[in-house]
């Protein structure tokens, strides 16, 4: 005798009820419509009844078998629904939201000067000249009429690598690299930017820092054209109204030598913190090529002469955007960079 279908009816809705999820629900499905399942069992099973209760037990079944099925359908269709819903809860893109800030990588406010400084001097007719960082001590030393004992040349100034090379203290050896290629050739007029090395480490000194230096050889070169072209240049770095004065000076690699200063930026030159008092502000160095430089490079100085200047872009950029440590311009401190680019 089968179990009676009421029963079972009820044991299919507890278990229904612990059925959980869909993989529960398609166990309870193999385990009571499927080919060995209890209700197709008991389907097979009919003919064994007398037949005049094969009736009334068929329909029950039947109606079982339907109830079944519609209850697992539905189960099935809501568990569906509840993990769509999940997912769509995990995955939500709120499009209100505002995007994730991009910042856009800028020129260091330095390679920016830097870049002024080469378009005054290329649209006077200067020629960039580049050279290695690293250099032989003749180029950056000798070659210049520094002698052995100078006291630039001192280990403590500079870094050796070995005793004949070091990291260039300043783009002189670009230069001196430049006329040593081209003599007799003229006329030589190119500027040499670049990162320069010494040991040195202060409010005002880092030890890589950027120089430009300028060389003019031809014949008739006067101190007059120095003036001449390093007034045009300091005008339009730090305007139209300044005033610039030299002063002499001493250069190993210079003679004359003269210090170039401009009337103080801050008080016009009324005397101010900035300028010390004085009105001016000391911003190159420059001066007529030592005739043995020349000479060393392949030139005679009877024939030619020539003029030179260097300066320290930092600061030249100090001094334009009032910054009185050097070491800001090398700590990446976007706060202060984007500042800067801001001018
Ligand atoms: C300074 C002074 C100077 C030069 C650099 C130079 C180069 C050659 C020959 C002669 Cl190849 N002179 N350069 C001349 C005078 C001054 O720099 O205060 N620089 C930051």
């Amino acid at each position: 005798m089968p179990e009676s279908i009421t029963d079972l009816q009820e044991i299919f809705q507890k278990e229904m009820a612990k059925a959980g999820n869909l993989e529960g629900l398609e166990k309870l499905r193999v385990q009571y419509l499927g080919k060995k399942g209890r209700i197709t069992t008991l389907m097979r099973s009919i003919n064994r009844l007398p037949v005049e209760q094969r009736p009334v037990f068929g329909k029950e079944l039947n109606k079982l078998k339907k109830y079944v099925e519609t209850a697992l359908e539905q189960k099935k269709k809501k568990y569906k629904q509840q993990l769509t819903a999940t997912r769509w809860e995990k995955e939500r893109l709120d499009l209100t939201l505002p995007g994730k800030p991009f910042h856009l990588g800028r020129k260091h406010p330095l390679n920016v000067i830097m870049e002024e400084i080469e378009e005054i001097f290329t649209s006077m007719g200067f020629i960039i000249a580049e050279g290695p960082d690293v250099e032989l001590d003749y180029y950056n030393f000798e070659a210049l009429n520094m002698p052995k004992d100078h006291p630039a040349r001192d280990m403590q100034d500079s870094f050796y690598i070995n005793p004949e090379v070091l990291l260039r203290t300043h783009t002189s050896p670009v230069q001196i690299r430049i006329m040593e290629n081209q003599a007799p050739q003229l006329p030589v007029r190119i500027i040499a930017p670049g990162k320069v090395y010494r040991r040195d480490d202060d409010l005002t000194h880092s030890p890589m820092f950027h120089q430009v230096e300028g060389l003019v050889v031809d014949k008739g070169i006067s101190m007059a054209d120095l003036k001449g072209t390093l007034l045009l240049f300091l005008r339009e770095i730090f305007g139209q109204e300044r005033e610039i004065r030299l002063r002499p000076s001493f250069f190993p690699f210079t003679e004359p030598s003269a210090e170039v200063d401009i009337s103080c930026i801050a008080c016009e030159g009324q005397g101010c913190r900035i300028c010390g008092g004085t009105g001016w502000l000391e911003i190159l160095g420059s001066g007529m090529v030592h005739p043995r430089v020349l000479e060393i490079a392949g030139y005679d100085p009877e024939e030619v002469t020539g003029y030179a200047f260097g300066m320290g872009v930092e600061r030249i950029a100090m001094l334009k955007y009032g910054i009185e440590d050097i070491r800001l311009f090398f700590a990446n401190d976007l706060r202060m960079l984007s500042q800067l680019l801001a001018y």
